[in-house]
């Protein structure tokens, strides 16, 4: 995904100049592309609607204050719909790093599926092979609030049939295509093949990503305060079902999401909750 597919208005481009390079859309701060060295780590589905209503189909889509279903509101909660504000325009420091700043605040629409006072603040740092993305949670309201939250990652894989996600082995996952609770994952590197859509818990700070060939790609995900990760792919028959989906697509992407899912945070009146998710590209 190129800066110049998108109107200059919607989108922040964090460029290091030497190849590195992220870019992210306005509609709900959607991570949409993230390259190293010229070669693009996040998958955007061909088909991926750009019409600042419907969520984006790939990339780092943000789920608040609900993953999953949600009574109040659209699935996957408001903050990947929203249009989101640019508090720190990109950056760069004396180390060649670039910053960016992206808040989300509540408003009248927000308020009416869910009345509470929040902000958001997205902080993305480029580093050389390096994007660490921090989202605090700042509860601006007088009462209590609860939520869940995860950042949808759509990692690109050049073939789905050559990828592996290793880090979970021995984790207690739910599998929410078979129904099964509190699975145990036994392998050492995880492979798709067929429809997954698991939630694996308490998962430790460090999944691998590894996928080939040509480009192969070793992405290192180190997460802070998203104890979950939810490992999805639709596999064929559900992407022809989504119209955003492109059909051939999911051969090319895997969705290991980091997130604070299985136990919803509280958070009191004034305080904040901060989490993160730093990809490393390893080769
Ligand atoms: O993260 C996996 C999941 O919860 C799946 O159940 C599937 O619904 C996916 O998210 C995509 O959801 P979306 O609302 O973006 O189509």
């Amino acid at each position: 995904q190129e800066p110049g597919d998108f109107p200059a208005g919607d989108i922040v481009f964090l460029d290091r100049g030497d190849g590195n390079s992220a870019l992210l859309h306005l509609h709900g701060a959607t991570l949409i592309s993230w390259k190293c060295h010229s070669v693009e780590n996040l998958f955007l589905s061909s088909t991926s609607v750009f019409d600042n209503k419907k969520a984006i189909r790939g990339g780092v889509p943000i789920a608040f204050p609900n993953f999953g279903p949600w009574p109040l509101g659209p699935q996957h909660g408001f903050a990947r719909i929203k249009r989101w504000t640019v508090a720190v325009p990109p950056t760069k420091d004396a180390h060649g790093d670039v910053l960016a700043v992206l808040t989300l605040e509540d408003d009248e629409e927000t308020r009416a599926m869910w009345d509470y006072k929040f902000k958001l603040v997205y902080t993305l740092v480029l580093s050389e092979k390096k994007l660490v993305s921090t989202l605090v949670i700042h509860n601006t309201d007088t009462k209590s609030l609860g939520f869940t939250t995860l950042l949808h990652t759509y990692f690109r894989v050049s073939d789905i049939d050559k990828t592996t996600v290793e880090g979970l082995k021995g984790l207690k996952y739910i599998d929410k295509i078979t129904g099964g609770k509190d699975v145990i994952e036994t392998r050492d590197l995880v492979t798709v093949d067929r429809n997954y859509d698991r939630v694996y818990k308490d998962a430790p700070q460090i999944v691998v990503i590894s996928s080939g060939p040509e480009p192969s790609r070793k992405i290192e995900v180190k997460s802070f305060n998203f104890p979950d990760v939810v490992v999805w792919n639709p596999w064929d028959v559900k992407a022809k079902e989504m119209g955003d989906f492109d059909d051939e697509g999911y051969k090319e992407m895997v969705c290991v999401e980091v997130g604070k899912v299985v136990t919803p945070v509280t958070l009191t009146a004034g305080s904040q909750y901060e989490c993160s998710q730093t990809f490393t590209s390893m080769l």
